[in-house]
């Protein structure tokens, strides 16, 4: 790999470019009942970030979603078990 600022398609993070972050993975929202307080928040972010291909995860509290960003569709199986297991539960997508 070239060792420049850019990226190897050639597209440069300074450049003036269009839209940004459009086709970076995949971002799912789940609804994630059982949580109220910043330690739920923190124990899930934890053990959904660790599943395989997650990339970030964002828990809304007010509105009891978590935000999921992967690199490949997830398998809701997958994200329902671990936020099982952590003592929540997914009601399904948001
Ligand atoms: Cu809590």
């Amino acid at each position: 790999m070239s060792s420049s600022c850019c990226s190897a398609d050639g597209t440069c993070s300074t450049g003036t470019a269009g839209p940004t972050t459009t086709t970076e993975g995949v971002t799912t929202t789940y609804a994630v009942s059982g949580m109220t307080c910043g330690h739920c928040k923190a124990t899930l972010t934890k053990v959904i970030g660790e599943l395989d291909g997650v990339t970030g995860v964002d828990v809304d509290l007010g509105t009891g979603r978590v935000t999921v960003s992967s690199t490949a569709e997830p398998d809701d199986a997958v994200i329902a078990e671990a936020v099982d297991e952590a003592g929540y539960g997914l009601t399904g997508r948001a």
